[in-house]
Parts: C-alpha cells; sequence; structure tokens
C-alpha cells in the first residue's frame, strides 16, 4: 500500500515532532481508557467525569494557555490533533475539553481580571474544576444577540435574571461563563460575561434528557433567579456580541479537527468491513459501487485533513479569520456526517448495532453540526462575507 488510508496526502510529515508526541498520547489515552467505556456511557446518557483531571494531566484542557497560568503553553495544531483524537473516541469527549478550553479558559484569559486568571485557570488545567459557556437560551440560538438575560447593579454586585439552555457541562461545573445584558452608563445594553459559582443562591442547574445525540455528554439548563455576584465576578474586559463570538472562533476551530477524528472512526471501521463481509461471491469491498463510496470518504477526509492543519498554522501566525473557521467548521462537519452515513450503509444492518462506533458518531455529529453554528449560519457568513450583503439583518 503505497500510501496510508488515513493520511493520504503524509500529512504527519507536516507535523513536528512535539505535534506526533501529542498526537499518539491523546490516541492511546483513548484507545485504553475511553473506548472501553464508552457504550456504558452513551446507553446510560453519563459522561465518566473521573476523567476529567486525567484529560488535565494529559494537557487537554488549556494546552494553548500559557504555562505560567497552568496550561500547556502548545501550538494550535497540537489542540486540534487532541481534539481530532478526542472525537475519534466520542463526540462528548472533544466537547468536554473543548469547553472548558476554548469556551471557559479562553474567556478567562482574555477578558478576565489577574485574580480571576489565577483563580481559575492552573484547577481548570489541572481537571479540578470544571466550567461551562452559557449563550444560548430557549429562544435565542442562531441569534444569540438577543438573549433576554439580563444583569442589574445592586449591593456591590450584579444580580442576574435569565435561563440559558442546551449547555455542555453545565450540571457538573463549579463555575458558569453567562452572557448577559448590562445596561452601560447611557443606558444602552451591553453583552458582559459573569462568572456564576456553582453554590450562587438562585443558580440551577438541571440535566437536560431524553437526547439521541451526544448521549455520553451532560447537557444543562442553567436558570438564574435574582442570583447575586459580587462585582469581581465581572469579566471586565468583556463586551458587546463581539466577545462571545470570539470564544466561538476558538471552539469552532477545534471542532474542524474533532469532526475528522469522528469521520476517521466511521471510515476506518466501514474499509475494515468491507475487506471481511462476503456477500455473492467476493468481499463486498470488491465491489466498484462500494470503493467508490471508500473512496469518497477518503477523499474527503484528507481534504478536511488540509484545510484544519492550513488554518492551525495561519491561527499560530495570528493570521486567521472567523469566515475561515467558518468554512473549516462548516465543511468537516458536514463531511463526516455525509460519511458517517455512508459508512453505516456500508456496514447494512450491523451498521445499526452498538457493536460498531458508527451510528453512535451519525447521531453525535447531528448535534455538532448544529452546535456551535449551525451548517446554514456559517454558509450565511461566508456568503456575506463574498458579496459584502449580510443575510442576517
Ligand atoms: P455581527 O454583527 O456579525 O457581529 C458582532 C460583532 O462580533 C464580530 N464577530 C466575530 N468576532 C469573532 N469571531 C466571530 N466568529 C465573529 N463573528 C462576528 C463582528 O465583527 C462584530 O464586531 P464589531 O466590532 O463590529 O462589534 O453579529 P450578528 O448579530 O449579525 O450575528 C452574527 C452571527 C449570526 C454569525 C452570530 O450571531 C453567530 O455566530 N450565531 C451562531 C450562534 C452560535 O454559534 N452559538 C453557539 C453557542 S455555544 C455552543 O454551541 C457550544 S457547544 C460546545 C460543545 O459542547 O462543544
Ligand atoms: P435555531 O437558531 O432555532 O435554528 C433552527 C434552524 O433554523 C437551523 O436549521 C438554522 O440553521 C435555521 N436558521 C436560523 N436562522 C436562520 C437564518 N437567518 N437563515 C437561515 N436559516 C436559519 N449553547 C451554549 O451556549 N453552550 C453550550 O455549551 C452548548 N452546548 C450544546 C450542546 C448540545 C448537545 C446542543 C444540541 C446544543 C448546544 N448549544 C450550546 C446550543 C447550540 O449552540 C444551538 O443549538 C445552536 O446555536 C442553534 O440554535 P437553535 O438550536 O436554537 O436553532
Amino acid at each position: 500500500m503505497p500510501n496510508d488510508p488515513t493520511d493520504f496526502y503524509a500529512l504527519h510529515e507536516l507535523l513536528s515532532p512535539e505535534e506526533r508526541q501529542v498526537q499518539e498520547t491523546v490516541r492511546r489515552f483513548v484507545d485504553e481508557e475511553y473506548l472501553p467505556q464508552v457504550r456504558k456511557h452513551f446507553e446510560a446518557g453519563t459522561f465518566p467525569t473521573e476523567l476529567i483531571p486525567e484529560l488535565g494531566a494529559l494537557g487537554c484542557l488549556g494546552p494553548t494557555v500559557p504555562t505560567e497560568y497552568g496550561g500547556g503553553g502548545l501550538g494550535s495544531v497540537c489542540y486540534g490533533l487532541m481534539a481530532q483524537e478526542l472525537e475519534r473516541g466520542d463526540s462528548g469527549l472533544r466537547s468536554a475539553a473543548s469547553v472548558q478550553s476554548s469556551l471557559v479558559m479562553y474567556p478567562i484569559l482574555t477578558f478576565g481580571s489577574e485574580e480571576q486568571k489565577r483563580r481559575w485557570l492552573p484547577e481548570m488545567a489541572r481537571g479540578t474544576a470544571v466550567g461551562c459557556f452559557g449563550l444560548t437560551e430557549p429562544d435565542y440560538g442562531s441569534n444569540p444577540g438577543g438573549m433576554i438575560t439580563r444583569a442589574r447593579r445592586e449591593r456591590d454586585g450584579f444580580v442576574l435574571n435569565g435561563t440559558k439552555r442546551w449547555i455542555t457541562n453545565g450540571s457538573i461545573a463549579d463555575v458558569a461563563i453567562v452572557w448577559a445584558k448590562l445596561p452601560d452608563e447611557d443606558g444602552r445594553d451591553v453583552i458582559r460575561g459573569f462568572l456564576v459559582e456553582k453554590e450562587r443562591e438562585g443558580f440551577e442547574r438541571p440535566l437536560m434528557h431524553g437526547k439521541w445525540s451526544l448521549r455520553a455528554s451532560i447537557t444543562s439548563e442553567l436558570i438564574l433567579e435574582d442570583c447575586w455576584i459580587p462585582e469581581e465576578n465581572l469579566l471586565p474586559k468583556s463586551g458587546n456580541l463581539k466577545s462571545p463570538l470570539m470564544c466561538l472562533t476558538q471552539a469552532r476551530y477545534g471542532i474542524s479537527w474533532g469532526a475528522i477524528g469522528a469521520a476517521l472512526a466511521c471510515y476506518e471501521c466501514a474499509l475494515d468491513y468491507s475487506k471481511s463481509r462476503v456477500m455473492f461471491s467476493r468481499p463486498i469491498g470488491g465491489y466498484q459501487l462500494v470503493q467508490s463510496k471508500l473512496v469518497g470518504m477518503m477523499a474527503e477526509i484528507t481534504k478536511a485533513q488540509l484545510l484544519s492543519w492550513r488554518l492551525g498554522r495561519l491561527k499560530d501566525e495570528g493570521r486567521m479569520t472567523p469566515e475561515q473557521v467558518s468554512l473549516a467548521k462548516m465543511n468537516n462537519v458536514s463531511q463526516a456526517l455525509g460519511i458517517a452515513r455512508t459508512a453505516r450503509d456500508i456496514l447494512g444492518a450491523n451498521g445499526i448495532t452498538d457493536d460498531y462506533p458508527i451510528m453512535r458518531h451519525m447521531m453525535n455529529l447531528e448535534t455538532v453540526n448544529t452546535y456551535e453554528g449551525t451548517e446554514d449560519i456559517h454558509r450565511l457568513t461566508l456568503g456575506r462575507a463574498l458579496t459584502g450583503l449580510n443575510a442576517f439583518e
């Protein structure tokens, strides 16, 4: 075989020794520690919380955060490869790590005070504290700028009221970053980020039930009813919708890599199966139609790998744009979902069982295609960039 079917363009040659080592280490952890238990958790609708400190020890929590705050001080391709390997296990595992790294540690690092950074970042990097990110509301998903959650100034602090929904890690988080509207000195509403610790009065975090997707992940509501927090819990440098959107750009970058992991798991499974499953006179992989499907999967994985790798290099050079991230998130997740469906087809009836990981990945990818900006939202973001005409108004 002249080419590795999972790395057709020899991408590993574009990685540094450190990047390769990070990838191998996380891959081993997923194979040895996570995959043996994922079926149990997916069936029960639970997340293996005891693995969170292990993710910390592996460096998967805040890998790009500077070492002075307990982070890994690594580059963006390392972060991407971690996301890829975690999601090869399950999107729920990658979600737990990417929320912590990109949606909680990143805003604390970027918009937080020195005290907030020292208080939370080292513990979060170790996985001894967990965070969540509350932006979406029941009536404001794709359009978070319309959020209803509000803060008002009271008793040297703020009183928060509102409901956030679909919040990953909400029920297990020690602290939530809650985005809410606060009037400025001129009475104009400005979206600000607030740190709300789990024990605050007036703060409930009920678990959401009934998901067919991302079952091995905690998803919760955050309910704030006259919840008072002190002045020092405001993220002082946050301001306007741009702040949470900047966080989303970080997370979407990681998701573009993560989706490749899920796609690889499905594709490798289908490729193996096609060589051993005999129907009519030969292994089904010997039929032209099946080969065409396998080649289509491999081609899309190869393109996705190159997109994310290039994006990572641009990110480290400080040249990555949100629109480039939209393209990679939209393309890679949508292609991964298509690959999962095709892989399921190649396995026939066996493909719908939990003896194989495909259906689990397929169901997960339905969420991944929706959260962090739906496929439509990224398409419209790109359409706006190309034409200069804003479809969101
Ligand atoms: P718009 O006028 O476009 O933007 C307002 C300001 O923000 C800037 N901006 C961005 N900055 C950084 N990164 C981005 N991706 C940015 N997008 C926009 C923009 O330049 C502007 O700046 P300024 O200086 O002019 O003020 O705002 P809009 O209201 O028109 O909304 C645009 C839209 C629809 C693209 C945005 O609202 C959007 O992205 N909607 C999708 C919502 C979303 O993705 N929610 C995700 C929730 S979190 C989640 O799903 C976590 S899942 C985690 C897991 O389990 O892994
Ligand atoms: P809607 O915005 O109601 O969209 C419904 C449909 O309408 C979609 O197809 C969409 O593309 C389409 N649509 C919307 N507007 C337009 C338009 N202008 N033009 C064309 N089509 C349009 N959020 C958080 O804040 N934190 C989290 O940790 C988090 N974790 C999540 C975990 C899970 C398991 C899930 C499922 C979601 C999570 N989310 C989280 C929420 C997620 O970000 C939202 O679901 C997502 O942004 C879409 O919002 P919505 O579900 O309200 O869909």
